[in-house]
């Protein structure tokens, strides 16, 4: 897969280089781009942002620079991700789907965001998700775009050491993890559910099961009415 990241804030990524991420570049599993939007200035300020239209608060990025440097790093097949509040929401569901693609391109966007033409733009001629990943509100798209980007990359065949601890996590059922431990049996006086130690693979099932249910009740009751 090839993944490529347009921001102001470049160093943002660095540390992209290092975990899982940086052995799946190694592996050639993964072909990371980190591009820097002034680069595609023309002004001796490297301007890339001006008052909005209508009057209001905060500053407006400018569609120029994003066009330059979006028209030279988008394939044919890309998927154009444009983090947002205002977008849908990032869930594991679109983290599969988006796995499955060959190029996906982040436009990291600072301030009250971009212009709206740089998005209508390029969705008359290509795919763009407008993605959020929680009520909630950051500076810009970079933190949002590397949260995506661990949740995607981790899913490309490959990636994982043991593909096996994808198929149990969160969220993969639909519901939350059931408790996990590990030895000792006994920690400062509390044990470890009988149950796991009994060796009968099927009661560790029901229960693991159970649990993820009354989990997902207490804390995401959400998640079970869709
Ligand atoms: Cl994708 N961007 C920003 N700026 N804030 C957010 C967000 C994205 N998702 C939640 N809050």
């Amino acid at each position: 897969m090839r993944i490529d990241i347009v921001t102001i804030f470049p160093a943002f990524f660095d540390v992209l280089d290092v975990s899982l991420i940086g052995k799946a570049r190694e592996k050639g599993l993964l072909d990371l781009r980190v591009h820097d939007l002034r680069d595609a200035t023309t002004d001796r300020h490297r301007t890339v942002d001006d008052t909005p239209y209508g009057g209001g608060a905060g500053m407006v990025m400018k569609p120029e620079p994003w066009g330059a440097t979006l028209d030279a790093i988008l394939g044919d097949d890309a998927v154009l991700v444009v983090p947002t509040p205002s977008g849908e929401v990032f869930r594991q569901s679109l983290a599969r789907e988006l796995a499955q693609e060959k190029q996906l391109v982040f436009a990291c966007g600072r301030y009250e965001g971009i212009d709206q033409r740089v998005i209508d733009h390029y969705a008359a001629r290509g795919r763009v998700r407008l993605v959020s990943i929680g009520d909630y509100v950051l500076n810009g798209g970079e933190v949002a775009s590397m949260a995506m980007i661990e949740a995607i990359t981790r899913l490309i065949p490959g990636f994982m050491g043991n593909p096996e601890s994808l198929v149990e996590e969160s969220h993969e059922d639909g519901l939350l993890e059931y408790p996990i431990y590990t030895k000792p049996a006994i920690w400062r006086d509390l044990e470890v559910p009988p149950v796991l130690l009994s060796g009968n693979h099927g009661a560790v099932a029901a229960w693991r099961k159970e649990q993820s249910l009354e989990r997902t009740r207490e804390r995401r009751p959400d998640l079970l009415a869709d």
